[in-house]
């Protein structure tokens, strides 16, 4: 197989975000058929890539010409095709989150066990980060020592009326649940969100800041202030406190400018530009393991894992109460992960 032929389901943002960098930016893969239940969508990218419509899912995933797939749709419609691609024995992408639900993402876990060849990543794109990575070698080097405390922040500009109190943990907060634990290897044992005042420009619908604690098997504590109205741009803070030292990770870089008195540097808008890199390489290294019949990356055992803390978290967003997180013992399948 000299180039990866895909199938796109949800041609939205993401979806045509993907399907340029894969038409235009990397090597090896071509787009040959994508859905949308939007139909406008769908053509927008076929315009993009020369791909052919299809009805629904079902028919990309099972199209002769699609070698593999990539789930772009709403959250609650992923399960579907994933499994669909499960079922039909192709490797398959899905954007965050694997599923809306623990149970969801279980029965994908199953599935791909049953099945017992590797075929699902996850799109969490911050492991393929570089300012993520340059921090996790530093950790695993042990030079630093054990970490001790994480503080995170992970601010957005702003967010659309639609978007509400659960979904500061299960559309935001699920990148830092999912990075954490990989970055400082280690599992949560215990959720937490504790909600004060909130901003004058959120609604009566959304809780606007939040703040969350995770605490780990290995006794770390970490916190993540989530504030999806900042105002000032698309702001993603990291700093792991370690026994002989911090490590902050780098901010993107940009000019420094002095003018009208002021020191400035520009703070990156959108999670467009702040991971497009990140989203560049984690989707070649997607095509590069799919020719050789391979997958890496986050896996469908850390996408239900996810589901059960942001369960956990969402749950204590009622109470303010410390919520104990209970997934199981990972299936000696995932050990054996590239
Ligand atoms: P969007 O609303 O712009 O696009 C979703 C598209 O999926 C729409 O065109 C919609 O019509 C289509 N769709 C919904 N159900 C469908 C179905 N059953 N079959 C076919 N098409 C269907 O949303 P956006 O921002 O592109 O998000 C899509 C997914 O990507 C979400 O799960 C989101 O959480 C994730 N995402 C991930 C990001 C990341 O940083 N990794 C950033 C933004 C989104
Ligand atoms: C969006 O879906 C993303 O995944 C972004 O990375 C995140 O910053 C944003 O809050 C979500 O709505």
């Amino acid at each position: 197989m000299n180039v990866l032929k895909v199938g796109v389901v949800g041609t939205g943002a993401i979806g045509r975000e993907h399907i340029e960098r894969i038409t235009n930016k990397l090597i090896g893969a071509k787009v040959t058929a994508v859905t949308d239940i939007n139909e406008a969508n769908a053509a927008k990218a076929a315009a993009i890539c020369g791909a052919r419509v299809e009805k629904d899912s079902a028919a990309v995933v099972n199209a002769a010409d699609v070698d593999a797939v990539l789930v772009c749709s709403w959250g609650p419609a992923h399960a579907a095709s994933v499994l669909q691609a499960i079922a039909a024995g192709k490797p398959v992408f899905c954007e965050k989150p694997l599923a809306t639900t623990a149970d969801d993402c279980k029965k994908i876990v199953d599935a791909e066990v049953a099945g017992g060849k590797h075929l699902v990543q996850v799109g969490f794109m911050r492991r393929y980060d570089k300012g993520y990575l340059q921090m996790k070698k530093i950790i695993d080097s042990g030079e630093m020592g054990a970490p001790l405390l994480v503080h995170c922040a992970h601010r957005n500009a702003s967010v659309d009326k639609s978007y509400d109190t659960p979904m500061a943990v299960n559309d935001t907060a699920v990148h830092e649940i999912d990075v954490l634990h990989w970055l400082i290897n280690d599992e949560y044992v215990s959720a937490q969100v504790i909600i004060g005042k909130s901003t004058k420009h959120t609604h009566s619908k959304l809780k606007d800041p939040q703040f969350i604690i995770l605490r780990t098997k290995g006794g770390i504590t970490i916190d993540i202030e989530i504030f999806v109205n900042c105002k000032f741009g698309y702001d993603i803070q990291c700093e792991v406190c370690c026994e002989e030292g911090v490590i902050r990770m780098p901010e993107p870089s940009f000019p420094t400018l002095r003018k009208d008195k002021y020191r400035s540097v520009y703070i990156e808008q959108d999670w467009r530009w702040r991971f497009a890199d990140a989203y560049d390489v984690e989707v070649q290294d997607w095509i590069n393991s799919a020719i050789k019949g391979e997958v890496k990356g986050p896996t469908a055992w850390d996408g239900y894992m996810v589901a059960v803390t942001s369960d956990a978290l969402v749950q204590s967003q009622q109470t303010g109460q410390t919520v104990p997180i209970a997934a199981g013992e990972r299936p000696e399948f995932y050990n054996t992960r590239l």
